[in-house]
């Protein structure tokens, strides 16, 4: 576990070539180290809380070292809600050297994540809303930046918060229960129990979709299928309008899988052409079409190419309707040449272009998920909602018969599983492995 009592300081913005770099220290002795190493051009007696003042950060022997900004924040007003001092400095080198300088002022270099860290020790912030700095940060996608604000600014999850209280509650009426056995009937307690558990099951349940997580952290995975020449490589580059795979009319071009992103409506969405689906005795492709498979299986969305020019459906797109599910998009290409009638099949033409704006509004009407706000964004946060919800389950499966006392031991469990997702007693390598995954500066 890290210390806290003393005075921290790194650079919060990307190392590299840049306009301005932000130098970030806090801890109590922020402010007197600001003053040793930054030396305001106009000669204020003393910084002013939230307010920039622009100087030069100097050396031990009054050598400049650049020119900056600086702004001091008094605890706890702050990210940290200790003292906290920004220096913009100009980036690069700059940055390093006023680190450098702060650190021989007298502060120690900042671990990753230990500015939110303290933010989280000093109860400025719940766990989940620290995690999501993190996914704020990694956010792939204006989807993705979106709902992690969102759970900064109010927690994961209201239906968590609320769960914790109703369990709680619970306990306190179990336990009355047990003091006062004449004022409190036991069975009418026990279908209290019966009922809030169910209750707050149902709503674990809906908040919990690990599909829907996946996708906002990386993206929707579209994979493009089909059998060979159907034009899969050729809608691919229609739908990234830029020609990143090679097209011909040669069957069997395509053997690796060929992934490009795009953002479509503020969804990250990941596009891979694929070898196509045949028998063959090259190795090469044979291995591509392997490959093709597996990619099938773990996609989010499958395009499956029809081409339509040879007006009726070839034995291997047969092959593929017969493992088509629920994320299969059936698209009859080469329009143009030929009209083939698939039932739900999307019409396109990736020669003349027609139906790819079809197809894109499909894709993503497919990728979008629904605007519940409530979803759990984070892994951790969805074993242990999932713990929870099948303790509760479990538990409600027998209640009936089963004594007040036990049933006690089974909410205290689901509500300490709860409790981990806003980091009420948690252990403290948890905690320490949550912030490890933290940027240094954060
Ligand atoms: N007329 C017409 N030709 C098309 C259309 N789409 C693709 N083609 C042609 O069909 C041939 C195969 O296109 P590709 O995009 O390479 O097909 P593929 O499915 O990627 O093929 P493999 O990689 O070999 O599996 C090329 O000659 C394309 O120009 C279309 O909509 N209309
Ligand atoms: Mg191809």
């Amino acid at each position: 576990m890290l210390k806290a009592d003393d005075t921290i300081a790194a650079v919060a913005t990307p190392m590299g070539e840049g306009g301005i770099a932000i130098v970030r220290v806090s801890g109590k002795d922020s402010l007197a180290i600001l003053q040793k190493v930054f030396f305001p051009k106009k000669n204020v007696k003393r910084f002013r809380p939230g307010l920039m003042h622009y100087g030069y950060v100097k050396d031990d022997k009054n050598n400049d070292i650049d020119e900056a900004m600086a702004v001091y924040f008094r605890a706890p007003f702050s990210y940290t809600r200790e003292d906290v001092c920004e220096i913009h400095t100009h980036a690069g080198v700059c940055a390093e050297m006023v680190l450098e300088r702060l650190i021989r002022a007298g502060a120690r270099p900042a671990e990753r994540g230990e500015f939110t860290y303290r933010a989280f020790l000093n109860g400025r912030i719940s766990l989940d809303r620290a995690e999501a700095v993190m996914s704020l940060i990694s956010a792939q996608s204006a989807e993705a930046a979106k709902k992690s604000l969102s759970q900064l600014k109010n927690g994961c999850s209201s239906v968590i918060r609320e769960s914790v209280d109703e369990l709680k509650d619970l306990l306190t009426l179990i336990d009355a229960a047990a003091d006062f056995p004449e004022e409190i009937d036991e069975e009418v307690t026990a279908e209290k129990v019966r009922s809030v558990s169910e209750k707050i099951a149902r709503g674990l349940k809906r908040i919990s979709d690990p599909a829907y997580a996946r996708v906002l952290r990386r993206g929707v995975q579209v994979v493009i299928a089909g059998a060979p020449n159907a034009g899969k490589s050729s809608i691919m580059n229609r739908l990234l309008s830029f020609d990143r795979s090679i097209v011909t009319d040669v069957p069997g071009t395509t053997r690796d899988v060929i992934s490009e992103s795009v953002s479509l409506k503020g969804l990250k969405i990941t596009l891979s052409d694929t070898a196509g689906i045949r028998e063959t005795p090259d190795e090469i492709e044979r291995q591509g079409v392997r490959l093709a498979e597996k990619s099938i299986r773990e996609a989010d969305v499958v395009l499956l190419i029809i081409d339509a020019s040879e007006g009726e459906l070839s034995p291997e797109t047969k092959a593929l309707l017969e493992v088509k599910d629920e994320r299969f998009i059936l698209v009859a290409n080469k329009d143009d040449v030929k009209q083939l009638d698939v039932p739900g099949a999307i019409r396109v033409s990736a020669k003349t272009g027609e139906g790819i704006q079809l197809l894109s509004d499909e894709i993503c009407r497919r990728a979008a998920r629904d605007e519940d706000d409530e979803k759990l964004l984070t892994l951790r946060h969805i074993e242990s909602a999932d713990a929870a919800r099948k303790i509760l389950e479990d538990m409600l499966k027998t209640a009936d018969a089963t004594p007040l006392d036990l049933l006690r031991e089974d909410v205290t469990q689901a509500m300490e599983q709860l409790c981990k997702i806003t980091g009420e007693n948690l252990s403290e390598s948890v905690i320490d492995a949550i912030f490890e995954n933290f940027c240094v500066g954060k």
